[in-house]
């Protein structure tokens, strides 16, 4: 890394450019243009036209940048969202759902959000509560071990900024097999599994089974793998759960659980763990369904 340093900084120069260039880039835009994209787009287009300038971009690193942000859409489709990954691995979800939660805030109490990430799907199947989001757990599959030692029941109420219970609220909760694999990236797992949506009692209470989460390294097999290893980057997630928890007349919440015991708590490849958000499983007495247990409230936000 050392001698790459030196080699590149040897081919420095500082050159002179025009200085209205940019700004005449800016001004091309009309009077008629849509008001957001004229307030946002002088902004990305200076930001865009100085790093360019700061680095010195060339033609061959521009354009090789093209193809990979080709090859990330080529590679996208509803299973898998290549494009948002980069994205994710730049830290750039993890900053604008953070600039929205603070935008939409409208109480302390309310869960932190944390990024939806590119594996849900929004049609998992609505289930009673208490039951279990593991299908095709039979002793065939590599990892049936690992998910008996990981059976955990997950429950909690979901409240409103003060604290009162919400009835029929929908707990939307997705995670990865042991082997860190979405149901969809992987042959071998039924459809859904390890999904499901869960609809609040009076109380505001749901459960249901599910595994505590094992850490996993994101997809490498694409650019943004390829852009992680030209990066000297570790690719792992640290073990989470998803949730999208949604009620009429509330903030939609969109979050992850970490595990604490997980490893890579403190190095996440896409920059979404928080502190609130991070949770501690305790051994559960008396249930031959589940070694752990996890209770967690979620405090919606007002519309
Ligand atoms: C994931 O499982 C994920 O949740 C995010 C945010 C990015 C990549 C993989
Ligand atoms: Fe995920």
């Amino acid at each position: 890394a050392t001698r790459q340093k030196r080699a590149y900084s040897q081919k420095s120069k500082t050159l002179q450019y025009d200085p209205y260039f940019t700004e005449k880039v800016i001004a091309a835009t009309g009077p008629n243009a849509h008001p957001r994209l004229a307030q946002v787009m002088p902004s990305l287009v200076r930001h865009l036209h100085d790093f360019a300038r700061e680095v010195n971009l060339t033609v061959a690193e521009w354009s090789a940048a093209v193809d990979m942000i080709n090859a990330a859409g080529r590679m996208s489709d509803e299973k898998r969202n290549e494009t948002q990954l980069m994205c994710d691995i730049l830290g750039l979800e993890s900053l604008v759902d953070e600039i929205t939660s603070k935008m939409l805030a409208t109480s302390t109490t309310e869960t932190p959000s944390a990024i939806l990430g590119p594996f849900y799907r929004s049609d998992a199947p609505l289930m009673p509560n208490g039951s279990s989001i593991v299908q095709g757990l039979t002793p065939e599959v590599e990892w049936y071990e690992k998910a008996l030692e990981d059976s955990a029941h997950l429950s909690g109420r979901v409240l409103t900024p003060s604290g009162a219970p919400i009835k029929g609220a929908i707990v939307d909760v997705w995670h990865t097999a042991p082997n860190g694999l979405y149901e969809q990236q992987d042959e071998s797992q039924p459809e859904m599994n390890f999904r499901g949506r869960f609809e609040t009692d009076a109380e505001g209470r749901y459960s249901l089974y599910a595994l505590r989460p094992a850490s996993y390294p994101i997809p490498d097999d694409g650019p943004a793998g390829q852009l992680l290893k030209l990066l000297d980057r570790e690719p792992h997630r640290p073990g989470h759960i998803h949730f999208i928890v949604s009620a009429p007349g509330f903030r939609t919440l969109t979050t992850q659980l970490y595990d604490d015991r997980d490893q890579y708590i403190e190095t996440d490849s896409v920059f979404a763990v928080k502190d609130e958000l991070v949770v501690n499983f305790k051994p559960r007495e008396g249930d031959p369904e589940a070694k752990w247990s996890l209770q967690y409230d979620f405090v919606l936000g007002s519309m």
